[in-house]
């Protein structure tokens, strides 16, 4: 059956991977589906026939037969699932994968959103540099809780899983704020996340289509 998921016509990150169409690409090309891209503009997202497969008017969605999914977190759940590659067998390791997942999506991107907010959006507020350094030890206090977890291990727990993904590309976003290199261990770890071939591929894709917007 063939899966369609929707990207930016024109990624504001310009082909950096960091619009969340990257980590659904990244999973199909881990488990080695074949996808299709719609690209939709920022206009057609808030149409009725995008909010019809996605109600906050966002990327990406999934479409996979009748099936239409939307979050990220939940697309790549699905992709894990149904495939073989991203998730252990075993129950408990793979409901620890699992908790990693929702880990990077609720307790790490949270802050590191909250500090590409402040530094896209609010640098002409008057309150500006007093908020700054309170966000960034935010961001720092979570990196440096997780750099404390994973130690020297190659990934999160055993070997690489959606978990990682998830992980991976959730620190990616802070890579530009200059704090993920202030723990080498997670630099290395999201380099050895981009050293993946299924990685680069998505990458590729993804640029493809921005490179020069
Ligand atoms: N919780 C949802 C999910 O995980 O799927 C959030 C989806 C989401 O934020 N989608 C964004 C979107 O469609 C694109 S990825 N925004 C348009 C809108 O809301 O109108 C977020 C994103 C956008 C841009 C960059 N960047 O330029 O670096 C990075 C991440």
């Amino acid at each position: 059956m063939t899966i369609t998921i929707t990207a930016f016509e024109h990624s504001p990150d310009g082909g950096r991977g960091l619009a969340r169409d990257t980590r659904v690409r990244w999973a199909l090309e881990e488990v080695g589906q074949p996808y299709k891209v719609r690209l939709v503009t920022f206009k057609a997202l808030k149409e009725p026939a995008h909010r019809a497969l996605h109600p906050f008017g966002q990327i990406p969605t999934y479409e996979e037969g009748n099936l239409a999914l939307f979050e990220t977190g939940g697309i790549v759940m699905h992709i894990a699932e149904r495939h073989a590659g991203l998730l252990p067998h075993h129950a408990n390791a793979r409901a620890r994968a699992i908790t990693w997942m929702f880990a990077a999506l609720n307790t790490v991107e949270m802050p590191i959103v909250e500090l590409s907010t402040v530094m896209l959006l609010e640098r002409d507020k008057p309150w500006y540099q007093e908020r700054l350094p309170l966000v960034e030890a935010r961001v720092r206090d979570c990196l440096g809780q997780l750099a404390t977890r994973l130690g020297d291990a190659e990934w999160l727990d055993g070997p690489f899983s959606a978990g990682d993904l998830m992980m991976v590309s959730v620190l990616l976003r802070s890579r530009s704020s200059g704090i993920l290199d202030e723990y080498p261990n997670l630099a290395a770890y999201v380099a050895r996340g981009e050293a993946r071939p299924a990685y680069k591929r998505a990458f590729a894709a993804q640029l493809a289509v921005n490179a020069g917007t």
